[in-house]
């Protein structure tokens, strides 16, 4: 059964309001990727929602063409903790280090969508004056209980002018993974605008359009993330707002990412003006590479499919790593049930003993690969591949086999 309450169809762009937007992918009538179920609730009937990608004609945004309300979402408690995965604290914590050393001590530093303060712990180890803004209670809740100044709050042009009100402005925004996430852009932009110090630097790391059409990551596709971004159009919402993009860097965490440097003032790096040259030479202002992206993602699926049904027909046992929620877009599109996987490990312990939206496959914790070890296990964390494989190398020594599942299904290592 499905319903659709709690949503609202888009009919103007998110970033240029423009209104024609060309639909090229569905992925069906999907639950939300991180509402995770208790085994009592089971029977009950499960929020679906329709999982559509849009491009904007005008600007070029890709974007879903439903907003589900941000509550609903991120409200009182969120699944993803950020400290669950190693290689994310690893991650954080060197960015913390360049961030130090671009910008010194640079008075308040405020990161938006700040989850369990990964990034903010690295920041104040290294002697920054941090504060952080979480819409989750749980997150925030978590982050202050660390001893890291956490708001419970969306951010928005309210949050922005009350913390220049009480603490002054900053010297550095951060916001990472949740540009994505939020419905109004513009309103982000001007919020940017009241809260940075007149040389402040708004810094953003996000998935990356062009990573996630090369590689055909159409899992990243879920509700919560709005948008899939790339600089074309998020020049000329930083621009409309009075900031430029002043640098960035291509980073490799969760597929691909971009980060970006925006202030109010300087001229656009080379590496700024090499990847907006390589954005158009890739074809992202083509609808022809959104139709072949179209193409590969019904393709991804077939493959999967077929490794799948293969391994049953050879008797294999099949389980997961990484209660995602990219997972869960892969597991419900491809149709993938218990039947197909016996069940996901997870190393988050609020995930495990829940069951996923959808398929309502059963988390366990990591020691279920050891305890219970399947033949072949699909890796739903594929952005954390390495670090798996290293981890579970005894699991490998006595025969198990890993399933890569994109850009096509493959067993590894060979
Ligand atoms: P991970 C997240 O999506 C959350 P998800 C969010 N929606 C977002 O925007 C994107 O990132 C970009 C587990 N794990 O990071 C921990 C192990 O079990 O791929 C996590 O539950 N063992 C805000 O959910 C999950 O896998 C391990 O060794 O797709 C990883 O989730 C490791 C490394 C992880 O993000
Ligand atoms: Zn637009």
């Amino acid at each position: 059964m499905s319903s659709d309450t709690g949503h609202r169809r888009v009919s103007a762009c998110r970033v240029c309001g423009a209104t024609a937007l060309w639909t090229f992918l569905s992925l069906g009538d999907t639950p939300l990727a991180n509402a995770l179920i208790r085994p009592e609730d089971s029977a009950g009937q499960e929020s679906r929602y329709p999982l559509v990608v849009a491009r904007c004609r005008s600007c070029g945004l890709v974007q879903l063409t439903v907003t589900v309300a941000p509550q609903v979402l991120f409200g009182p408690s969120y699944a993803y903790f950020t400290s669950a995965s190693s290689p994310m604290v690893e991650h954080f914590d060197r960015y913390a280090a360049d961030l130090v050393s671009r910008f010194g001590p640079a008075g308040l530093v405020v990161e938006i969508g700040s989850n369990d303060g990964a990034l903010l712990g690295s920041l104040a180890r290294r002697g920054a004056r941090v504060l952080g803004v979480e819409p989750a209670a749980n997150m925030a809740g978590a982050a202050n209980a660390k001893g890291l100044e956490t708001l419970n709050a969306f951010f928005g042009e309210d949050t922005a002018r009350s913390i220049a009100q009480e603490r002054g402005r900053a010297g550095v925004v951060i916001a990472n993974n949740v540009l994505a996430h939020i419905d109004d852009l513009p309103q982000v932009a001007r919020a940017l605008d009241m809260l940075l110090a007149p040389d402040g630097v708004f810094v953003a790391e996000f998935p990356y359009l062009a990573d996630l059409l090369q590689h055909v990551e159409y899992d990243t596709i879920y509700h919560e993330h709005l948008s899939y971004l790339s600089l074309r159009p998020l020049r000329s919402l930083f621009e409309n707002a009075g900031l430029r993009i002043v640098d960035v860097e291509r980073q490799p965490v969760h597929g691909g990412s971009l980060r970006l440097f925006v202030a109010r003032r300087g001229d656009p790096s080379p590496a700024v003006r090499a990847l907006e040259a390589a954005e158009s030479r890739d074809g992202l202002d083509d609808e022809a590479r959104y139709e072949r992206f179209a193409q590969d993602v019904a393709a991804s699926r077939q493959a999967l499919r077929t490794l799948l049904e293969d391994a049953r027909s050879r008797g294999r046992r099949v389980a997961a790593i990484g209660a995602t929620a990219k997972g869960n877009t892969l597991l419900n599109y491809c149709g993938l049930t218990t039947t197909d996987i016996a069940y996901i490990a997870d190393s988050t312990p609020a995930k495990q003993g829940m069951l996923t939206p959808g398929a309502h496959i059963p988390i366990r914790p990591e020691s279920a690969l050891r305890l219970d070890p399947p033949d072949l296990t699909l890796l739903l964390a594929w952005n954390y591949a390495d670090a798996i494989l290293a981890k579970f190398s005894d699991y490998i020594s006595a025969g198990g086999r890993f399933i890569h599942p994109i850009p096509r299904a493959r067993v590894i290592p060979a």
